[in-house]
């Protein structure tokens, strides 16, 4: 049996990976180390399992019904050419994943706006890394989220991780931290927490007024870097203003971490010789999450780490491609290469690659959230597709969300198992699986892989590319502009990045193939990759980073005597995401099989709840159902719940799409419940 390199389906550490068939192996990486998590190992068994689609089903009398390609594509093609005809190329609109390899993300920029014409495109992204985005484009004048090798880490001698578990969501990854002293900032105890030197425990939403109060007591300790400030930094002036208002005592009354720890946090990475400040979900997830990751890198400069050698900031990125998936063009804002979409340059450039007008690239559209508030409304989309995302389960607000989906004309799902979302599609295309097709993907380190196709796809299955080019043919564009291989689309690719701030175009598969570390930028054929950004100089045009002066605001919705605790929302070990994949995978369904809320046990109490009975958690927007789990290490005046879980256990039912000014980020992280019986 032949043995394919390949990498992990799941998240952003890409942890490599040899299917020898249907046979996991790990493989030997710098990220992973042989090492593979519960969901790695068991990856393959969504290829087979109950559920996997392997034929277009057509809404008809209300019921899915198997239908022949042709026949699917027809249907699509014909009603997306007749709303477009009637309200115009914006009445069609395109979500996408950063689980979508870059071809993928790449071609269905593309195909939105030059098949469709529309400017109604976004994706997952926006609910997962955009805050970080924003924030590491405004210090850095670049969006890489680990501008360095993971490997870096292991001779860091402190790092801090705020509002990052990755001893569940990357466990390869903690065998990275083992060095150093470590300070995680969660308001659970988590597992990354009990592993920890010291655990900082804030209420969530107030990590910007920890970092401003960690930014004060370096001030006030002579912990700064004041020589790397001045020579490699503007704003400190500015930024020191907001945080001289935040002295310890202030701090520990809104955050609920004591004095006496933010100055341990401050000395420990004081006074190691390297250090990093690494943000997660937890600190960015957030309505006010472009201004926390800013208050984070702020003290890391102020600390002078960014673009030092052996220290560093980076936000750890999440999905697969979550990294790769920002950069070409599934973003409402954005063109290949990380370019802007209203630069004219920019449209210049990648209109030239597409072979179209420059004019005729439509500008930036409505953020996600937005994007799905506005389906079916007279102004808003009336037809959705969705490729790489299960929405019903992982979208905030999901009543809501639900109400948005089903006033539309027409949603059409791409997906390889029946989700939840695919279940209320009116057309369904099954599509291949990563070891069922190649394509490349970014990973948390800025690093290119391969994943070449292991498998022969099941009889009935197609490629997104395919699917795209299927649909893009019978809307009239000419066959050769979608082309169904991904090397000649990652080729094409390759031209419309060169030049930009994410450039892939020195990067080919056959350098994949020959195993060359190839973290971008690469601009030509023979560049080695740049796996160390900001060494020299951060990437504003001067060359400098940017301390950017923010303050503290908290959660959109505080508590109040009807709901006087915080939900904050997360992740499990065993399961990824929606669970749309993993909740097919037996082991782990055994391992996690239902809705739970964590909780403190007094809190419980008080709610006449006991430990193993079923809770209602019950915010402003709706209600959850999920089994109490009584952890005496919570906070008394906050729960959690994971989000992986479908029908009334969606955590999502309750959150609050509160949306960040700047990434237009919802309020995952945070938001007023109560507790009841149900
Ligand atoms: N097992 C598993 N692994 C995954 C995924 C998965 O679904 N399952 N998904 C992948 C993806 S797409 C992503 S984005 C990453 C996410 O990876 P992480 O960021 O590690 O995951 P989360 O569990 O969302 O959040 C991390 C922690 O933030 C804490 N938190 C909540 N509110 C706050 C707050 O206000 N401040 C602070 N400082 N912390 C807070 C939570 O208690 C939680 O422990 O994981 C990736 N890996
Ligand atoms: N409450 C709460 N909600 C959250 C979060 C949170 O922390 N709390 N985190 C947010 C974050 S960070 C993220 S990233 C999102 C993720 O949430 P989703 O966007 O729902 O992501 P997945 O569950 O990974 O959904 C991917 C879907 O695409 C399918 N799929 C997999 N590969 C492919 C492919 O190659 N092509 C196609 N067409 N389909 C494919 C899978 O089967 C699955 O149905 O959830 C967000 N929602
Ligand atoms: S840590 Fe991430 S990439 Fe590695 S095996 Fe687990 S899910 Fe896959
Ligand atoms: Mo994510």
């Amino acid at each position: 049996m032949t043995s394919t390199a390949t990498h992990c389906p799941y998240c952003a550490l890409q942890c490599a990976m040899s299917l020898d068939g249907r046979r996991v192996r790990p493989r030997e990486f710098p990220t992973n180390r042989g090492g593979l998590c519960q969901k790695g190992w068991t990856s393959a068994e969504v290829l087979t399992a109950a559920g996997r689609l392997t034929t277009p089903l057509v809404r008809r009398d209300g019921v899915l019904r198997p239908a022949s390609w042709d026949d699917a594509l027809d249907v699509v093609a014909t009603r997306l050419a007749g709303l477009r005809a009637e309200h115009g190329p914006d009445s069609v609109a395109v979500f996408g994943g950063g689980g979508l390899t870059n071809e993928k993300a790449y071609q269905l920029g593309k195909f939105a706006r030059v098949a469709l014409g529309s400017a109604q495109i976004d994706y997952n992204g926006r609910f997962c890394m955009s805050s970080a985005a924003a924030a590491g484009t405004r210090a850095f004048g670049l969006d890489r989220g680990m501008p360095f090798p993971v490997t870096d880490l292991d001779d860091s001698g402190a790092v801090l991780l705020a509002g990052s578990n990755p001893a569940e969501t990357m466990p390869p990854f903690v065998q990275h931290l083992r060095g150093a002293e470590l300070i995680v900032v969660d308001p659970r105890r988590s597992a990354t927490a009990e592993q920890a030197t010291l655990h900082l425990q804030p209420a969530p939403g107030t990590d910007l007024a920890l970092a401003l109060g960690l930014l004060h007591t370096a001030v006030a300790e002579g912990l700064i870097d004041e020589k790397y400030l001045a020579e490699r930094t503007t704003g400190f002036e500015e930024t020191w203003l907001v945080a001289a208002a935040w002295w310890p005592e202030r701090v520990e009354r809104v955050t609920g971490v004591s004095a006496a720890d933010q100055l341990a946090a401050v000395r420990i990475l004081a006074a190691a010789d390297t250090a990093h400040v690494l943000t997660g979900r937890g600190a960015e997830q957030h309505a006010s999450g472009t201004d926390t990751t800013s208050a984070w890198i702020n003290f890391a400069l102020a600390l002078g780490l960014p673009g030092t050698p052996g220290s560093g900031f980076g936000c750890l990125t999440g999905q697969g491609n979550g990294q790769g998936g920002r950069e070409h063009g599934q973003k409402a804002d954005q063109l290949p290469g990380y370019r802007k979409i209203d630069d004219p340059a920019a449209r210049e450039h990648v209109a030239g690659v597409w072979g179209v007008d420059p004019a005729s690239l439509p500008g930036p559209g409505r953020s996600a959230y937005e994007l799905l508030d506005a389906l079916g409304e007279p102004a808003g989309p009336r037809a959705l597709l969705v490729f790489g995302s299960n929405l019903l389960v992982s979208a905030p607000r999901s009543n809501h969300v639900a109400q948005r989906l089903a006033a539309l004309d027409l949603l059409v799902v791409a997906d390889v198992v029946l989700s939840e979302t695919a279940q209320a599609a009116d057309v369904v295309f099954p599509v291949t699986q990563w070891a069922e097709e190649s394509g490349t993907t970014t990973s948390l380190e800025g690093r290119v892989l391969l994943r070449e196709r292991a498998l022969p796809a099941p009889d009935g299955v197609r490629s997104d590319l395919d699917l795209l080019h299927g649909l893009a043919v019978r809307l009239g564009q000419p066959a050769e502009r979608f082309p169904v291989e991904p090397e000649v689309v990652f080729d094409e690719l390759r031209r419309a990045s060169a030049g930009g701030p994410a450039d892939y175009s020195g990067v080919t598969y056959s350098r994949l193939r020959d195993g060359e570390a190839l973290h971008w930028p690469v601009p030509a054929p023979g560049h080695p990759g740049t796996p160390r950004l900001f060494l020299d100089r951060f990437a504003h045009p001067d060359g400098l980073a940017r301390l950017v002066p923010v303050d503290h605001r908290g959660p959109a919705e505080p508590q109040d005597a009807d709901f006087p605790l915080h939900a904050t929302t997360g992740r499990l070990l065993q399961h990824y995401q929606s669970g749309a994949q993993t909740r097919r995978v037996r082991e782990l369904v055994e391992a996690a099989p239902e809705a739970h809320v964590e909780v403190h046990p007094d809190t419980a109490t008080r709610a006449g709840l006991a430990d193993g009975a079923l809770a209602a958690v019950v915010s402003r927007r709706g209600r959850t159902v999920a089994r109490v789990r009584c952890v005496p290490s919570m906070r008394l005046d906050v729960v959690f719940l994971p989000f992986h879980f479908p029908g009334e256990g969606r955590a999502n039912l309750l959150t609050n799409p509160a949306l960040d000014p700047t990434s237009r980020m919802p309020e995952f992280k945070v938001c007023a419940v109560r507790l009841e019986q149900p």
